[in-house]
Parts: structure tokens; C-alpha cells; sequence
């Protein structure tokens, strides 16, 4: 798709600016502010001269009667006679400060800057851009080399990352100097394979004849617009050539607002794709054909985010600042230089690699700069508060925000904060790897936008360092630490010291098929299936996970398309819905010793953990998976990454979901909590150590690891002292109540399809609670002096590979119209905690139903949608309990999925968006030296409260706090909560809170109180 455009703008937000004339657009009576292209400054100078009848030899040639195209200034530089008559315009902005009550700028953030006149396509191409403002008073440097930046008549040299010199700017005495790390991303990037030019040749010029884009251009595109389900569920999707869909009568087939979702995802121009990072495009499939996940680690999704040498795809291998030319099937393509002067090893992403040294205030600055999708951006093992850490969106204090560790930023949205990075624990380690993730779902992660930050513990050569932090800092105090545990802490009453508790949880990973029975006699495999995935065979005898046991049988019928004429049969299978490819987390006390199969009475739920605040945190995680994972096909999709069969009759196809397996390597991940990364992150990352659990040898024993989290915030001090090649500075630990987190799988592709995750909720310091005996995600939880309140863990999960009773794949929700369920963020398995109640399986609609006639338009009870009347019984999403006015929490986090947002909501009730206390506080309010954020939870008059919560997305964690169970009038009755945006209500993403007086039928566990053996409160063990 080409916008002809005469003009172009530079739209600007935040400054202050000259509205009618500076504004970059064309808005209602404003002016129009552009600059014309250069063929149009032309056009009309030609114009100009034949008005006034120039001829040859005229005399007026040059002056205003007869002007002529000159060279632009700067770009004339270039001899391209294409840009002469090119012209400039001036943008005047003011970035006038923004104070918060103590005086201290906050900093007006991310300038986002953008044209404002083609959007819609200059964008997905890559035109945007962001201005950084930085503290007044500042100087700039280059992070890795220290050349001072902002030096050249044109503003330049710059770069996405700087070192910040600024002095002491809030008055603390302290210098405040940063790092700054700027990352801009999209979606929608249209992009072709390596060697391939459509409409400009490999110097940039434009030239449609030479580089036509023509009816085969589309299979070396990559994921371009125009798919349908492919003939077999092995290749999932095909990339349609022209002539079989009614859209697309001719390829190429662009279109004016991308409804397919194209291309790739990228940041800094970069593009990481785990898609090839696993694929051998040689090895061939169950069909024959090549192309499918490679063999041993090279291929494993659990060592994906790994720097390996080993991979197919030879390039992978080296460091990317080595790469300078790929080869694709049909020609080359040379690279610009690498984004990062040094440090870049073999086997790195080819993404911005973030180099700091351990005890660096990390500024990571981000902007969506196109196009349309949601990314939830996430970053292990730095937390920061919700507003800046020590430092605002700019960099003023928000105290009381809440620790986040994961924040949706959408186009032109900004995301900041500052975050002390060190690995206080790992003085042996010389440097430590912590993944960023721009997009935490499978397509995040499959179209490449993720990273490594890299610190180092050791001075180098090759990286300037900050004027705050001149030599990487240490702990001084290490002998009172065990790990990043702190071996004393304040006892709770304030008065003296005690033994920090120690928390043990023993966890062991497990297949559905090994470990759960299957009392509703559901077929275990797909023999229908067979040959359309590469995974090991099921136990038939085996166990499988019910999602919902209701045995509901939808009718056939067959619907017609009212805009195509086309006509499709759809339905006639039948519940319940379950899935014998799933792996769980469970406690491994839960496991019967003999048999190996989860004990009576052990409710299946997603691993929900629970710990209070200042606990030390050991999991020791045991993979029971066997070395070949079993699987079946399934419609789930990922994008078209990387490509199989280019020249496919029906069209190209791509290396997708069928033709992959889940590792058997098991990881856990934990948000928030503080830990080593070089130990206990639970992912593969960069260079770090193995950090995943193998499965065992064929008749070995089982294999093990333990993970060590702190429920708290390590800081320093800010005393440094000289000692060799490091500063040592003493650790302070501060126990952090952070409410809900993520238990996240290590492979970021097919585990948490197969509903690998779990979450944790870290309760008041000094609280005890007691779980409920039917649903672990439940608790009542005590706190001395406040009123019992209840503690609910819903873990949402999207994307997951649910089957009918028959064990056939059920199909997706028609998403984007009917027959096009061709995109990942609409694969349409959704569960809360297991369980699902999608609204076509209540109404014994077909999954893919459309929209109108045939389908739910048609539904006569739709009112009885949430009803239990409607299938006679409760749904079988949980059902929460509470006490008219009794206070309640729920927590919902989502592990894995797709990246379309879902939206939290539950009827007649309001919560504080942060109900967060930071340290210290004067009247609630954060004081002056408001000390650690937000350690705990309790009433912060700056709250702004809320009805729904938008962006609950893959790695995301909410905690709402609701003060009185049934509304201010503690009102009994059923309240509905429930994904408000269509698509998660639809799929099933919905349950009640039951406010009714809790009696004896309060279900009760054991209860562990800080002291003794906890066991049957989620089994763990306090020491
Ligand atoms: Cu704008």
C-alpha cells in the first residue's frame, strides 16, 4: 500500500507549542503544517514557470518569475536529483518543567513525534520518533563509549543510550545520575526475507519498475495480509495467493488499514524472532516436507532465550556485531552496523543489548511508535513503581504507586522509570543477564521482541561508567545475608530483631496424562489428528485436564456467510471440554508417593503460593516430565515468523504451531520478588548459567533445583567505599507486601499453552491465613488488629489448547469474521484457575458461530448468559466466597496467552488503583524522605478508584482491594466479574463473587502462622 503524499508533518505531544501553527498537522482552522515533497515543491515551480512563459536562454532564470529547485542545504549533499527543491520547516517547543509538592521536577517524559498527515501507513513502516527530556542542567554522554552527545550544529551525536550526568537534582544531597536505555517498538512492520527489494532497490531510492512488487512478491513477504486456515492442521495457516479469497482477487493484496495483522514486530528496528531461533528449515515434517522445529536444545523452546551456538540458521551463531549480510533464498542483504559498539557475544539477540554495571540506576525509557497492538512489557528481576521509581514517568517521586513488573504501553503511550540494578548476591558472577520482553505473549516472543539487559559486576574497557557509580558496587554486609535473604529482620512489633522466616515449598511439574485421572471417560488422544503434530504418543489409559465437565453436544448446522455467499458446516460435537496434553505445577506432597497420581480430594487448580511479606522463599521445583513431550494438533496459531513452503499452489505456508512441541526443560519464574539472576530467574536467558530442571534419564531419578526469592526490596545504602576494583556499599532489606505475581513457565511458547503457570500472593507482614479446602486460591487471611479479610488468586490464562470429549482440537471463536481466525491474539482457549465457561458452550453455539443469522444473532435467551437457569448449576469458574461487608482481595495475574487485552470487572464494586503505602508517610501521604515505596498495602488518599481494569495481558498482575464484600450496604446476593471486552467474555473468562454470611460450609485448612509447620496451607513449611 502507497499513501501519494505531497506533505508531511512532525506532530508533537507533552510540550507546549504554537497550536495553530506548529503543530505538525492539518486540524481544524490551523494551518496546515507541513513540509512539501520535494517532486511537489518542483511541480510547482514548473507550474510557475510556464504561467510566465519561460523560454530558453530567458534572462528571468533564477529570479521569483522564473525560479528553479535548489539543493537542500544538508540533504544536497547527497546528489540525489530527486531531492532537489527539498525543503525545511522549524518545530519551536518548550519542555517547561513540570514540579511536583516538594519542588522537584518530575520531568515531562517521552516526546512522542510523529507524521500526522499518513499515519496510518507511514507508521507500520517505521516513521516515528521521540524526543528524550532529560533533567535541566544536564550533560549527556554515550553509554558505551562516553563520547559526549548533543556536540554538532545538528543536535547530534545521539543514541538510544546515554549516560545521564546530573548532579543532585532533588535536593537529597545525593548525585542522581542514570543510564538511560531508550527502546521504541512496533507492530505491523512489513518486512520481506532477506534479498528481497519490492519498490526500492538495496540503495534505499525508490524505483517501482526495477523492484515491482508482482502477483509472487507475497511469498517472500513476510506474514503479509490474506490467510486462511491451511488444508491441514499441521501447516495451521496458508498465505493465500491471489485468486482464492474474494478480497484478494490479484496478489499483491495490501491493505489500507492492515485488518490481517502483517508483518513482524521490532524494536529499534530490530526483530528477534524465537520462530527461527528454533527452526531448521531442512529438517522435514510428518508430511514430508521440510522445515520444522530442530532437534536437542538448538530447538527446545525452554533454551530459546539462551545465547547458544548451536543453532540451524548459521548467523545465530556469531555475535551480531559480526553479522553484516544475510543471505535469503533469493539474494542478500547487508546490514547497517550493530546497535552496540561492544559486549555482544556469539549467539546474543540481534536486539538492543542494555549494558550496565551492578549498581547503575537503570533508566529504561520506552515508546510505541506503531501501530496497533497492545504489548505488555515486562523486565526480569528489576521492579519498579508504578510511577518511577524514586522518580516519575519524568523523574519525580512516586512513592506510593506500587511495585509493577509489567506495564502495557501502546502506540504513542510512554513508559519510564529508573530502577538500581545489581546483583548484590553474586559477587562470583561477573555479569548477570535479565530479559526484557516488549510483548510477553506467544507473539511477542515468536516475532522477536525481546532483549537482554547485561550487568557486569567488574569494570571494562568498554563501558563508560556513571559518575555515581564509578566502580561496580558490592555488598559490604554480606555475612547478613543468606543469598538475597537477609538472615535477621525487624520483628514485626518493632522491637528487636528476629530470624527471617524461611518458606519452603518442594513443586514438581507434571503432565496432566501422568498425574490425573479421567473419571468422565473422555478420550485421551486424537486419532483423527494423527500425523498433524510432532509430538510423542498419550497414555490412552492416561489422565487428561478438565476445563469444564459439563457434557454438552452442539448441534451441526451449516451457516452462510451473508456478505460471501459462502457456506460452511459448522458444530455437531460435543463436550466436556479437557485437555490430556496439559502440565501443571502441583505441590509434590499432593502426589501420592506409590502411584505418582495427585491425591483424593486435591482440587485441580492452577499452583497458587502464598507468603507473607519479609519471607525468605525457597521453591525446589522437580520435573516429572517425560524426555519426549507428548502432543496433538490443535487450531492455536502463531504468526507466520518464519517461512516453510514458499511456492505452495494454494500458497506459502509457515513454520507454526503444530510443527513444534513443548520442552520438557521445566523453569519458574517469579515477579517482583527480589532473587539472583544468575540462580533463581527460571529462564534461559542471554549467557546466564542452566537455570531450567531437565527431565530425568529414562529410568533415572526425577531431577530437582531450588530457587531462592526474598519478599522484599534490597537497596543501598549509598555509603560506597573503595575496595579493589569495586565499591562496596552495605544492603539494606525491606520486607514489601507485593500482593499478586506471575509463576511463569521457561518456555514462553507451548508450556503455557498446555497451562504451565501458576501465581503467588505475598500477604501483610506478620499475617497467618487459613486456605480453603476446595479451592486453593481462597484464603481467609489474619492480620493482628484489622478485620479477617479474604484472599482470592484468579490466574487467567488465554491461548490454551482445549479438545472436545472426543479428543478433536475445538475449533477458534470467528474473531475477525467468519473463517478468518487467522491471527495468535484470537486463539480462543481461555480458562480462569482450569475452568471455562465460553458463552457458545452455554448457548450449544459452535465455537466459530458468526456473528449474525446462523449463530449468536439468533439466540433467544442471550439475557440468560450469565444465569445459572441457563445450565442448571453454578458456573464452573470459581466461585468466590465472602461475608456481607467482609473485606476481599483478588489478585489476577496471566501467565501465558495472547496479546489481546482483556479487561477485569465485578459488578457493584469499586477499587483503589493504588492502594499502595510507601515507608514512611505523613497523613497517608507519602512523607518528604518517603524511604522504600510502597511496602504495603493500606488506604493512600492520592487513590484514584476504579470500576474495571484494562491491559490484564500476558505477565500481567493486579491486586483489587475491595473494602466491603457486596458494596457499601454490604448487600447478599451474586455479583458477576467477568473479561469486559468481548472476546475473554465470549471465551469463557468470567465467574461470581457469592457475598453471603460464611458459616460452617466455610470450607477450612490448616493454619500456618509464621512459627510451625504449615502444611496443608499450600504445603509449605515454615522454619
Ligand atoms: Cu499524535
Amino acid at each position: 500500500m502507497r499513501t501519494p503524499t505531497d506533505v508531511i508533518g512532525q506532530h508533537i505531544h507533552l510540550p507546549k507549542w504554537d497550536l495553530t501553527s506548529a503543530d505538525g498537522s492539518a486540524n481544524g482552522w490551523n494551518y496546515e503544517d507541513g513540509v512539501l515533497s520535494p517532486v511537489a515543491v518542483v511541480e510547482r515551480i514548473q507550474a510557475i514557470r510556464a504561467f510566465n512563459r519561460y523560454t530558453a536562454g530567458d534572462p528571468r532564470d533564477g529570479t521569483p518569475d522564473c525560479p528553479q529547485a535548489l539543493a537542500h542545504p544538508y540533504f544536497g549533499q547527497f546528489g540525489r536529483s530527486d531531492w532537489l527543491g527539498a525543503r525545511t520547516t522549524l518545530q519551536r517547543w518548550f519542555a517547561d518543567p513540570v514540579v511536583n509538592s516538594h519542588d522537584v521536577d518530575r520531568g515531562l517524559g517521552n516526546i512522542f513525534t510523529h507524521d500526522h498527515l499518513g499515519p496510518s501507513t507511514h507508521q507500520q513502516v517505521g516513521l516515528y520518533a521521540t524526543v528524550l527530556t532529560e533533567p535541566a542542567g544536564s550533560s549527556w554522554y554515550h553509554a558505551e563509549t562516553g563520547e559526549p552527545l548533543y556536540t554538532r550544529a545538528d543536535g547530534g551525536p545521539t543514541s538510544w543510550q546515554a549516560v545521564i550526568a546530573t548532579g543532585d537534582y532533588d535536593g537529597d544531597g545525593k548525585n542522581d545520575s542514570f543510564r538511560e536505555f531508550f527502546l521504541e517498538y512496533s507492530d505491523f512492520q512489513h518486512a520481506y526475507e532477506a534479498g528481497v527489494y519490492v519498490g526500492a532497490g538495496p540503495d534505499g531510492v525508490p524505483d517501482p519498475a526495477a523492484y515491482p512488487a508482482t502477483a509472487e512478491t507475497f511469498r517472500q513477504a513476510i506474514n503479509p495480509p490474506v490467510r486462511r486456515n491451511a488444508s491441514t492442521l499441521l501447516e495451521a495457516v496458508v498465505e493465500l495467493a491471489g485468486g482464492q479469497a474474494p478480497g484478494c482477487p490479484a496478489r499483491p493484496c495490501p491493505q489500507a488499514i492492515s485488518v490481517d495483522d502483517p508483518g513482524i514486530f521490532v524494536v529499534n528496528y530490530r526483530h528477534e524472532p524465537l520462530a527461527l531461533r528454533v527452526f531448521d528449515p531442512n529438517r522435514r515434517g510428518p508430511d514430508g516436507k521440510p522445515g520444522m522445529q530442530a532437534e536437542g536444545l538448538a530447538g527446545d523452546l525452554a533454551h530459546a532465550l539462551q545465547s547458544r551456538t548451536d543453532r540451524i540458521i548459521a548467523p545465530l551463531n556469531l555475535a551480531p556485531s559480526a553479522v553484516r549480510e544475510a543471505e535469503g533464498p533469493s539474494g542478500s542483504t547487508a546490514f547497517p552496523p550493530h546497535v552496540n559498539v561492544a559486549g555482544d557475544l556469539p549467539g546474543d539477540p540481534f536486539t538492543p543489548l542494555l549494558r550496565s554495571y551492578s549498581g547503575d540506576n537503570v533508566r529504561l525509557r520506552m515508546h510505541a511508535g506503531g501501530h496497533e497492538e497492545v504489548h505488555n512489557v515486562t523486565l526480569h528481576g528489576v521492579k519498579w513503581l508504578q510511577n518511577g521509581t524514586g522518580y516519575g514517568s519524568g523523574y519525580g517521586r512516586s512513592p506510593n504507586s506500587g511495585w509493577k513488573a509489567a506495564q502495557m504501553v501502546s502506540i504513542s503511550e510512554q513508559f519510564g522509570f529508573v530502577a538500581p540494578v545489581s546483583m548484590m548476591s553474586s559477587a562470583v558472577a561477573e555479569t548477570g543477564d535479565y530479559l526484557y520482553s516488549i510483548n510477553a505473549s506467544l507473539e511477542g516472543y515468536w516475532s522477536g521482541l525481546w532483549g537482554v539487559m547485561r550487568n557486569y559486576t567488574v569494570s571494562r574497557g568498554d563501558l563508560y561508567a556513571l559518575p555515581n557509580n564509578p566502580r561496580p558496587v558490592a555488598a559490604r554486609n554480606t555475612a547478613a545475608f543468606d543469598g538475597v535473604c537477609p538472615r535477621v529482620s525487624p520483628n514485626p512489633t518493632g522491637n528487636g530483631n528476629r530470624p527471617t522466616p524461611l518458606r519452603s515449598y518442594e513443586i514438581v511439574a507434571a503432565l496432566a496424562n501422568d498425574i490425573l485421572g479421567n473419571s468422565l471417560g473422555l478420550t485421551i488422544g486424537d486419532p483423527q489428528g494423527a500425523g498433524q503434530h510432532v509430538g510423542a504418543p498419550l497414555n490412552p489409559a492416561g489422565g487428561t485436564l478438565v476445563f469444564n465437565p459439563r457434557a454438552t453436544t452442539i448441534a451441526q448446522t451449516t451457516v452462510v456467510d451473508e456478505e460471501t455467499g459462502e457456506s460452511e458446516t459448522l458444530g455437531g460435537q460435543s463436550g466436556p471440554l479437557h485437555d490430556p496434553t496439559a502440565i501443571l505445577y502441583v505441590h509434590k506432597a499432593d502426589l501420592d508417593p506409590n502411584t505418582g497420581k495427585l491425591k483424593a480430594g486435591v482440587p485441580v487448580e492452577p499452583l497458587v503460593l502464598r507468603a507473607a511479606a519479609g519471607d525468605c522463599i525457597d521453591i525446589t521445583l522437580e520435573n516429572r516430565l517425560p524426555e519426549q513431550m507428548p502432543d496433538l494438533p490443535t487450531y492455536a496459531i502463531l504468526p507466520g515468523t518464519a517461512k516453510r513452503d514458499r511456492e505452495g499452489a494454494e500458497g506459502s505456508t509457515t513454520f507454526n504451531n503444530n510443527l513444534l512441541r513443548p520442552s520438557a526443560h521445566v523453569g519458574l519464574h517469579a515477579q517482583l520478588l527480589a532473587y539472583d539472576v544468575t540462580q533463581s530467574d527460571g529462564f534461559n536467558v542471554g549467557i546466564n548459567p542452566e537455570q531450567t530442571v531437565p527431565p530425568r534419564v529414562a529410568g533415572g531419578a526425577y531431577q530437582s533445583r531450588t530457587y531462592r526469592f526474598y519478599a522484599g526490596h534490597l537497596e543501598r545504602e549509598g555509603k560506597p567505599s573503595e575496595n579493589g576494583q569495586r565499591n562496596l556499599d552495605k544492603i539494606d532489606a525491606t520486607a514489601v507486601e507485593f500482593g499478586g505475581l506471575n509463576l511463569l513457565p521457561a518456555d514462553p511458547i507451548k508450556q503455557g499453552q498446555k497451562g504451565l503457570g501458576g501465581a503467588m500472593s505475598v500477604l501483610p507482614l506478620a499475617s497467618t491465613w487459613t486456605t480453603d479446602a476446595a479451592m486453593r486460591a481462597a484464603a481467609t487471611v489474619k492480620q493482628s488488629g484489622q478485620t479477617d479479610y479474604r484472599d482470592f488468586s484468579l490466574v487467567w490464562q488465554k491461548g490454551l489448547n482445549l479438545r472436545w470429549a472426543n479428543g478433536r482440537p475445538v475449533e477458534n471463536m470467528a474473531a475477525e469474521g467468519f473463517g478468518v481466525p487467522v491471527d495468535s491474539e484470537d486463539n480462543s482457549g481461555m480458562a480462569i484457575n482450569y475452568k471455562s465457561e465460553p458463552l457458545w458452550y452455554r448457548f450449544a453455539l459452535a465455537p466459530d458461530a458468526p456473528f449474525g443469522h446462523g449463530g449468536w444473532g439468533d439466540l433467544a435467551n442471550v439475557h440468560m448468559a450469565y444465569a445459572n437457569d441457563l445450565v442448571n448449576g453454578d458456573p464452573v469458574t470459581p466461585v468466590l466466597t465472602a461475608s456481607p461487608g467482609q473485606p476481599l482481595r483478588i489478585h489476577v495475574t496471566m501467565p501465558s496467552g495472547g496479546s489481546r487485552g482483556a479487561t477485569f470487572q465485578l459488578d457493584g464494586h469499586l477499587f483503589p488503583q493504588e492502594p499502595f503505602l510507601s515507608q514512611y508517610t505523613e497523613n497517608g501521604y507519602p512523607a518528604k524522605d518517603a524511604g522504600i515505596g510502597s511496602v504495603r498495602f493500606g488506604l493512600n488518599p492520592l487513590t484514584r478508584h476504579a470500576g474495571a481494569q484494562e491491559s490484564v495481558l500476558p505477565a500481567a498482575h493486579f491486586n483489587f482491594l475491595y473494602p466491603s464484600a457486596g458494596g457499601g450496604n454490604a448487600v447478599p446476593g451474586d455479583y458477576l466479574y467477568r473479561d469486559q471486552a468481548a472476546f475473554g467474555n465470549a471465551g469463557g473468562l468470567w465467574g461470581l463473587l457469592r457475598v453471603q454470611q460464611q458459616g460452617s460450609q466455610t470450607a477450612t485448612g490448616t493454619q500456618a502462622n509464621g512459627n510451625g509447620n504449615g502444611n496443608g496451607n499450600g504445603n509449605g513449611k515454615v522454619k
